[in-house]
């Protein structure tokens, strides 16, 4: 009987224990993001190409890119509008990556300025891709404050670069689409 009740003391102290660790997961997974990128096809989307981690700081979100086999030089990167990575139609012709709808704009400002402007929140710095493909960047965003708002839209690498100005292309003149992945899906 004493055996019992010690056994019973036991078994409620390991719950007791147990119970912050569990109630803390949450909000540790909501710490960082991770999304991994596709190339891009007419038909949607081919091999993976590496991954994006987002992660909150006081400076803003930092994207950390560890990704592989893109073309060497200077790439537009941004948050896009829409968690899809499909093609989408224009007059009868297949979009790659044009599901991902346009630069994030919870503001609706219509404005391409890049990650220090007042424009579209999704504008991230230009992705710098080395002479062997790779890119393992820190790209902070001073507008993006809240990680959890990000869930759900996708990051588009173009294959431009980006000046942060509409002029004299549009969207900062990165062009067509190469590489998608949705954030946390
Ligand atoms: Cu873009």
């Amino acid at each position: 009987m004493i055996t019992t009740i010690r056994w019973t003391g036991l078994a409620a102290g390991l719950l007791l224990a147990t119970a912050p660790v569990l109630t803390a997961a949450p909000a540790r997974a909501a710490d960082s993001l991770t999304t991994t990128l596709h190339r891009l096809t007419a038909d949607g989307t081919g091999e993976a190409i590496g991954t994006i981690t987002i992660t909150e700081t006081s400076k803003g979100a930092v994207f950390k890119t560890d990704l592989k086999g893109l073309p060497p030089g200077d790439h537009g990167i941004h948050v896009h509008q829409n968690g899809a990575c499909g093609p989408s139609e224009s007059n009868g012709t297949k979009v790659p990556g044009g599901a991902a709808g346009g630069h994030w704009d919870p503001a609706s400002t219509g404005k391409h300025e890049g990650p220090a402007g007042h424009g579209h929140r999704g504008d991230l710095p230009v992705l710098k891709v080395a002479a062997d493909g790779t890119a393992k960047e820190s790209l902070t965003a001073p507008a993006i404050k809240d990680l959890s708002a990000l869930k759900g839209h996708a990051i588009i690498v173009h294959a431009g670069g980006d000046n942060y100005s509409d002029e004299p292309k549009p969207l900062g003149g990165g062009g067509a689409r190469l590489a998608c992945g949705v954030i946390g899906g």
